[in-house]
């Protein structure tokens, strides 16, 4: 079979949910992957930062096969042996007081959504039904019908209704449109520290700040969606360090397990986890052993093999690099660490026609709605690596 066979096989047989670029992958190792013809690419997407650790990572492998051979599925009806040690390790590394283990990414927010919810009725006193959460515009947080009931971007809600109330917009970066959007039946404020599929978009300095004081003095919980931003992606463990602050609530997932298998968790800092009652919320698959396992080394790895560190240094490596490429067709060039956007000048969905060029040149990455090129490698690409990219990058961004 060949890469055609390959693709109409998806066409025929698949949902036509996605349109992804028709390169069809076989392998990876590192920062690179192989497709069925054999040729190399720069994987520049890092399967949306899930693969941070880079593709196949032999250490988190060899915990994966270990622990599958041993005991994979218990239920939470039963206790395993890695469930609390991955508890203990993850509140060390993060700070935290407990956890709540999911697997997907919009499993974890909806997990906080109930729990804010819960704290709202019994802690803060809010009337039964009358919670609000506070949300910005162009936000990503998944895909289910409580999660695109808030957003505001059509494509991931038109069509989709009728959604969960008991949410409110306000744009992002803004804090003094969070301080005047909440009253008296606000239970929480659920923000990423940089928008992703919004286009990299960076806050203005200080606002996590802000936003954790505000939350804090009006007694609404503070919950980061760091799915896309943490686990070293933007050059620290979590991006609410580059403000100093800690929030009530983070969410983590994608890199927690390396890509090897879904794993998300809610980390908590405050008592709000404290309200979920036995029977009030779970899920077959979270806190398996084996997604447990492959988190505690995926998280090893991270830190003992100095990727955050590394993060940040190529981060501001590659995005001189990219700065200093002249070009009329580049808008913007902005990011932190390795979480880089590249705002290309002209029609929304031009982007896609770059991607297309990049792979031809043996790069992949993807636009977020079409005029933003992402560039997210994994953590462990090199210097000589981020010169062979821009090297690509360069021709296409200048047409050369
Ligand atoms: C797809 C985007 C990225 C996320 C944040 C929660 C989730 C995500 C900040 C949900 C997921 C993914 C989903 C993926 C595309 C991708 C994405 F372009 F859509 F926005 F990364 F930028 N919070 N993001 O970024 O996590 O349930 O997917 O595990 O194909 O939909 P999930």
């Amino acid at each position: 079979m060949d890469a055609n066979d390959f693709i109409r096989l998806e066409e025929t047989f698949g949902a036509h949910n996605y349109r992804p670029l028709d390169v069809v992958l076989t392998r990876g190792e590192g920062i690179w992957v192989w497709d069925v013809e054999g040729k190399r690419y720069l994987d520049c997407l890092s399967s949306y930062s899930a693969v941070n650790q880079g593709h196949c990572h032999p250490r988190i492998l060899e915990a994966l096969r270990r622990q599958a051979a041993t005991l994979t599925l218990t239920s939470r009806a039963f206790r395993n042996d890695q469930l609390g040690l991955f508890y203990r390790e993850i509140c060390a590394l993060t700070r935290s007081h407990r956890v709540l283990p999911m697997n997907s990414g919009a499993e974890a927010v909806e997990t906080v959504i109930k729990a804010v919810r819960k704290w709202g009725y019994q802690v803060k006193g809010v009337p039964a039904d009358q919670a609000e959460i506070i949300v910005c515009a162009d936000n990503f947080h998944g895909r289910t019908i409580t999660i695109v009931g808030f957003s505001t971007d059509p494509q991931a809600r038109d069509g989709f209704g009728p959604f969960t109330p008991g949410f409110r917009v306000i744009a992002f970066g803004d804090a003094a449109a969070l301080e005047r959007a909440i009253t008296p039946a606000t239970v929480a404020f659920l923000v990423e520290p940089i928008q992703g599929e919004a286009g990299v978009i960076l806050p203005p300095a200080g606002y996590l700040a802000a936003a954790r004081e505000i939350c804090r003095r009006r007694g609404v919980v503070f919950i980061l969606d760091e799915i896309q931003t943490g686990l070293g992606r933007t050059g620290k463990l979590l991006a609410e360090e580059h403000e100093g602050v800690e929030a009530d609530l983070t969410l983590v997932g994608k890199a927690l397990s390396g890509g090897f298998y879904p794993v998300s968790a809610v980390l908590s800092n405050s008592e709000v986890l404290g309200v979920l009652r036995p029977g009030e919320h779970g899920s077959t698959f979270g806190g398996n052993p084996l997604a447990c396992a492959v988190a505690r080394e995926a998280l090893r790895v991270l830190v003992e093999e100095g990727m955050i560190e590394n993060a940040a240094a190529m981060g501001d490596y590659f995005l001189s690099g990219l700065r200093s490429i002249r070009s009329d067709r580049v808008r913007e060039v902005r990011g932190r660490g390795l979480m880089i956007g590249v705002e290309l000048v002209g029609e929304a969905g031009d982007a896609r026609g770059y991607s297309e060029r990049l792979r031809e040149l043996g790069i992949l990455c993807k636009d977020t709605h079409g005029h933003t090129l992402r560039i997210s490698p994994p953590l462990v690409i090199r210097r000589d690596d981020i010169d062979w990219a821009l090297e690509r990058l360069e021709r296409v961004l200048t047409g050369h």
